[in-house]
């Protein structure tokens, strides 16, 4: 069977090249490389998928989603780095922060915007393992004219379609950025499928992460229900400080948010019979669209996470998640470039089943 879903992608996505991550102050090769798109790409076509360039859109709906302060200052922080001669007189060649303007610090200070690159750098990021570097922008925003095609496709009546987004974005909050994400390309599809009329939409994350940007984004909201299932965060994993069951909500959005943390090791069962439990929540609330942050990471190769996932596990995660609803498929993360082609046509293949 040829893979019947449209695969929407920007070629911009190819100029992001973090050059690694700073983690526990020691630079890294990193693992969120241009590569994974090619290998991603290939797959799909290879599987007959039919591929499609990202149509441009406006910032209208990004703006919606995030602060516009945060859009800036990624469209202009490289070229601001750049002019202060950091990459050329000191051999700083991305965008790394090395101040972040918590709350432990200024302790009810007002939030000042010091005008040296090198200080702002911090003001919107909260971790040092996501760069910037010169072609960054472009495949940001690129990724976010990805999710945005593929939403309109399924907000104008397709059952199915996927997004080959880079760099991947369901860590990033309303104002800021970090896990190797700058914009959330998911939520901004969850707003433009609101915006095409869509009164209730169900976020389900599968990535290996808490969503942590996704979940706080909506957090106060209940027409975009938001359920994650990922690595215990309490278990030594990233992001640590969110994906907790007790995060329920708040206010108007107090219920429709679902965090399931799964021990480390868990396998296909165990995985599958979580996603269920947030397919169960999903359904009752009759949701008109699903967006699928779909994380190739919880798989056993990868690198990433100890989640043990196969591909017959995403195969069934996708027939199950599609059988909801009109489904739009928004890439996150997945890093083992061998395996990750196979899982995301065994995702996508799945997803086909479910929507027949
Ligand atoms: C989108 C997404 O999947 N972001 C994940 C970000 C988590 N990165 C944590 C990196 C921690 C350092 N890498 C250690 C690799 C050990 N094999
Ligand atoms: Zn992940």
């Amino acid at each position: 069977m040829s893979m019947p879903v449209p695969v929407v992608w920007s070629a911009d996505c190819l100029r992001h090249e973090p050059a690694g991550e700073v983690w526990l102050g020691l630079r890294d090769p990193g693992t969120e490389v241009p590569d994974r798109a090619l290998v991603l790409r290939a797959a799909l076509e290879a599987a007959g998928a039919p591929v499609q360039d990202a149509r441009p859109h406006d910032d209208a709906i990004l703006r919606t989603v995030h602060d516009p302060r945060l859009v800036g200052h990624l469209a202009g922080i490289w070229a601001d780095w750049d002019q202060a001669g950091l990459p050329a007189d000191y051999g700083r060649d991305r965008v790394v922060p090395y101040l972040f303007p918590t709350g432990a610090m200024l302790a009810g200070l007002p939030l000042r915007v010091p005008p040296a690159a090198h200080a702002r750098a911090g003001l919107f990021c909260y971790d040092t393992m996501t760069l910037v570097g010169p072609g960054s922008w472009e495949a940001i925003r690129g990724a976010v004219d990805a999710a945005l095609t593929a939403a309109g496709l399924v907000g104008s009546g397709a059952r199915l379609a996927y997004a080959l987004c880079r760099p991947p974005g369901h860590h990033a909050t309303r104002g800021g950025y970090g896990g190797s994400c700058y914009l959330n390309n998911a939520a901004v599809a969850a707003q433009a499928l609101r915006v095409a009329g869509a009164a209730q939409v169900a976020v389900l994350d599968i990535d290996a992460h808490h969503g942590n940007g996704t979940q706080m984004i909506f957090y106060d909201r209940p027409d975009v229900w938001y359920g994650s299932l990922h690595v215990d965060p309490g278990a030594g994993w990233f992001p640590h400080y969110a994906g907790y069951p007790d995060e329920r909500g708040r206010g108007a959005g107090h219920g429709y948010n679902w965090n399931l943390p799964l021990a480390p090791g868990t396998g296909d069962e165990g995985w599958l019979d979580a996603l269920d439990v947030l397919c169960v929540e999903a359904r009752e609330l009759r949701p008109d669209a699903v967006v699928v942050s779909l994380g190739l990471d919880a798989a056993a190769e990868d690198p990433e996470s100890p989640l043990q996932v196969t591909a017959a596990g995403y195969r069934e995660a996708g027939r199950r998640i599609a059988a909801l609803a009109p489904a739009v498929f928004i890439q996150e993360g997945g890093y083992h470039l061998p395996t990750l082609g196979p899982l995301a046509v065994a995702t996508l293949q799945g997803a086909a089943e479910g929507a027949a």
